[in-house]
């Protein structure tokens, strides 16, 4: 069956008592058991919710994964995904993550006994050497939040898993619709429903999808023992989301390739990342790994003062943290959603203090130029 197909579908049953043909909304913490040990399969809201199930049917399917998981925000189920590790363990980080992913490992897990580096994933001689007798993990995201590199998929999971770990990828950026990490060897993949799976700004959540049933059963028991699940509301908001998926993230892709022409183009633009762009220094292994490449762009426009001057010059897009809505987002990572990384990491990088984030929007792409156009002047 086809993408759009599987989105409206999996997980979508007609609901068995009523018909009703949305999932409806189980908004309850707990369920009417028949005798001792008889009930539904429904025992605590904690545990199960028909709502919640039927989204991690559905989401687990879009990644072509056996098992998926719903949680309350994408950092819990990051979190929840690295409780496969143990104190002693060593986990290699991509060196350009989502400033909180960063926060995760340098401020919490450290404390708990979880080693990790950082090394440049996109460059797999340099992965390689980041490999110690105790890496269990390598969590990647790709592409890169916010500088927009691209991570090869097959090359990492094979190396990975010569040295006996695990390939995490957040797949947040491009979603199922556009790039399915197992389908490259990945072992799970994680994401922040909030941004494109949602599309809608209006709820937190995050995803865990996989394969393995050990590692399934492990990441279940933790959902359950730690309690960081996604609401039965949340849970309708993001299967609605998903049923428009394909059509939500072409529009994105082709504004996005739009704006992004229109910035490389620009006199006041110093400098654009977005992997579709024949200039950016992955965008053959982008057109081989991922079907589109989707609405994110980032651009330098040279100091804070000019970045200042776009954020707060923009009237049509919003300035604001968050990304993957129907309407555009425009944010500056050095001060907002990548504020916890040093700032020589940032630098180096290449999250200076002129770079801005924008999250294209579906808005007709001819009133998103303007806006940008008159914000850069
Ligand atoms: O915000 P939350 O649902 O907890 O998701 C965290 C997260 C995980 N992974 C990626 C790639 C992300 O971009 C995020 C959150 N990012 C933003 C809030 C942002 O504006 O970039």
């Amino acid at each position: 069956m086809g993408f759009s197909t599987v989105a409206i579908h999996a997980g979508n049953e007609p609901d068995p008592s009523t018909g009703a043909v949305s999932v409806p909304i189980y908004q309850t913490s707990t369920y009417a058991q028949d005798g001792l040990g008889r009930h539904k399969g429904y025992e605590y809201a904690r545990t199960q919710n028909p709502t919640r199930s039927a989204l991690e049917k559905n989401i687990a399917a879009l990644e072509g994964a056996k098992f998926g998981f719903a949680f309350a925000s994408g950092m819990a189920a990051i979190d929840t995904t690295l409780k496969l590790v143990k104190s002693g363990d060593h986990v290699i980080l991509g060196d350009n993550t989502y400033g909180g992913t960063f926060r995760l490992f340098n401020r919490i897990l450290v404390d708990y006994g979880i080693e990790f580096d950082l090394a440049d994933t996109s460059d797999i001689s340099n992965l390689e050497k980041a490999f110690k007798p105790n890496t269990k993990m390598v969590f990647v995201e790709t592409p890169t939040n916010p500088v927009m590199t691209v991570t090869d998929l097959k090359a990492v999971s094979d190396i990975s898993h010569a040295h006996g770990a695990k390939v995490i990828c957040d797949n947040t950026f491009m979603s199922p619709y556009f790039q399915r990490p197992i389908e490259f060897g990945v072992d799970i993949v994680v994401h922040s429903t909030t941004k494109y799976l949602n599309g809608h700004s209006d709820s937190v959540g995050g995803f865990v999808a996989l394969n393995d049933e050990k590692d399934a059963e492990w990441i279940g028991f933790v959902q359950n023992g730690i309690g960081a699940i996604l609401s039965p509301m949340d849970s309708f908001l993001v299967l609605r989301g998903t049923k428009t998926l394909a059509v939500r993230m072409e529009a994105h892709d082709k504004n996005g390739r739009v704006v992004a022409n229109f910035l490389a183009e620009h006199p006041r633009v110093e400098k654009v990342y977005y992997p579709g762009l024949v200039s950016h220094p992955q965008h053959e292994l982008a057109k081989r790994q991922q079907s589109g490449f989707g609405g994110m762009v980032s651009f330098e426009t040279g100091s804070l003062d000019n970045a200042r001057k776009v954020l707060e010059g923009v009237k049509l897009c919003t300035l604001g943290e968050s990304l993957g809505g129907v309407e555009s987002l425009i944010s500056h990572p050095a001060s907002m959603t990548h504020a916890s990384v040093p700032a020589e990491t940032r630098d180096k990088l290449g999250i200076t203090d002129g770079l801005v984030r924008i999250s294209v929007g579906i808005e007709d792409v001819e009133d998103i130029l303007a806006d940008l156009d008159q914000a850069l002047s």
